[in-house]
């Protein structure tokens, strides 16, 4: 042991003197004295020798470890004053680190929001943990409505409030409808775009247990169907290109009536169903895509906003920003889950 230890003092002595660099000076700290390192391994050997001589090696260990360690610090400090006294080409081109971008997801958030603040919508963006009150009751929504199954809708374990009901993950940003007509104290006009975060227990190709919604609301008076299709015609141009325009169809929601499912002509075929040679348009198989939903702000709703339905109207649309942004002409998504798979690779092609 005695021998072993001398030996190792010697040939580490010599190795240091040898280093050029900090990089190795530390590889060559961590070979003696890491974890699994020489000098550890050795010191770790000593409780099995004869015990005699166990105080005698002990001495020479440290010894030996002081020596080490020493000789380490003083390399240490040699290295440094050279790279300080070290020439630096200064016009030497530099090395650019990698520059990573916006998620596709903030960045088509992004886009819409400033697309509706030119045409004077306000950007709010309502909670994502929310009352039954504000998700469903004041949005006329019976309590027997399918949305309000635990199969929809993910509750929180916590006791309801009295005045509110149940705390909810919220299922759409047409919970933020009447906060915003209370956040404005029930006074019109009321131009909003709420971008939230939305919570619903399905995973598919089509959908997400998160994704986001944005929902549009205006109350003024006067408001009525023309101004609705008018602002969806403006976001479709705006945001998927000039030769886009939008259709509505009869649906039913609670909140809203008269309700629609508002689609827009498909950016391959442009609303034919057919491409140029005669075939069938694959992308959209109708000619139409279906974006959201929309309508004329139900009384009820009004009523809950404290808004008099008498004097206001108002219309309100809501869709899901990761299937529009699947639309976008020339982004072919099939699966909406690699939008949130976090893989680079997919994600640094936007
Ligand atoms: C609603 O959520 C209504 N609140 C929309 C609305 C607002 C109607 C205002 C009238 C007035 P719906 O459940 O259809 O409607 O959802 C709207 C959109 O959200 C869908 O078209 C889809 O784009 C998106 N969406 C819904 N669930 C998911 C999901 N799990 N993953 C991804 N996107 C989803």
């Amino acid at each position: 042991m005695d021998q072993k230890l001398q030996q190792l003092r010697n040939s580490t002595i010599k190795e240091i003197s040898g280093i050029k660099s900090r990089v190795d000076l530390n590889r060559l700290y961590l070979k003696i004295f890491g974890s699994s390192g020489e000098f550890t391994l050795l010191l770790k050997s000593i409780p099995e020798l004869p015990k005699e001589v166990r105080p005698k090696i002990g001495k020479l260990a440290n010894q030996v470890k002081k020596e080490l360690e020493q000789a380490i610090l003083i390399k240490g400090r040699d290295l440094e004053k050279g790279r300080l006294t070290e020439k630096m080409d200064v016009t030497f081109p530099a090395v650019l680190p990698p520059l990573g971008h916006l998620h596709i997801v903030t960045k088509a958030i992004e886009e819409i929001v400033l697309i509706f603040e030119k045409i004077g919508f306000n950007n709010r963006h309502y909670r994502e943990i929310e009352w039954d009150w504000y998700a469903f009751e004041s949005l006329n929504m019976p309590k027997n409505h399918p949305a309000r199954d635990d199969f929809e809708t993910f509750y929180i374990d916590e006791p309801p409030s009295p005045s509110f009901g149940q705390m909810v993950l919220s299922p759409h940003t047409s919970s933020g409808q009447v906060r915003e007509m209370e956040a404005l104290k029930s006074r019109p006009p009321v131009r909003m775009i709420n971008i939230a975060k939305c919570y619903r227990p399905n995973w598919d190709l089509t959908h997400t247990p998160m994704f986001h919604q944005f929902e549009g609301l205006v109350v003024d008076k006067g408001i009525n169907i023309t101004h609705l299709k008018g602002t969806l015609d403006y976001f479709a141009r705006e945001f998927f290109g000039s030769e886009r325009k939008t259709r509505l169809r009869p649906f039913h929601f609670q909140f809203t009536e008269p309700s629609f499912e508002v689609d827009i002509n498909c950016g391959i075929c442009l609303g034919k169903g057919k491409l140029e040679n005669g075939e069938n348009c694959r992308f959209c198989k109708s000619g139409w895509l279906e974006l959201g939903g929309a309508g004329m702000v139900h009384p009820e709703v009004l009523k809950a906003g404290k808004i008099n339905s008498q004097d206001y109207t108002g219309f309100a649309f809501g869709w899901g920003i990761e299937r529009t942004y699947m639309m976008k002409s020339g982004t072919r998504l099939d699966d909406i889950r690699l939008l949130y798979g976090n893989d680079i690779r997919f994600l640094e092609q936007f």
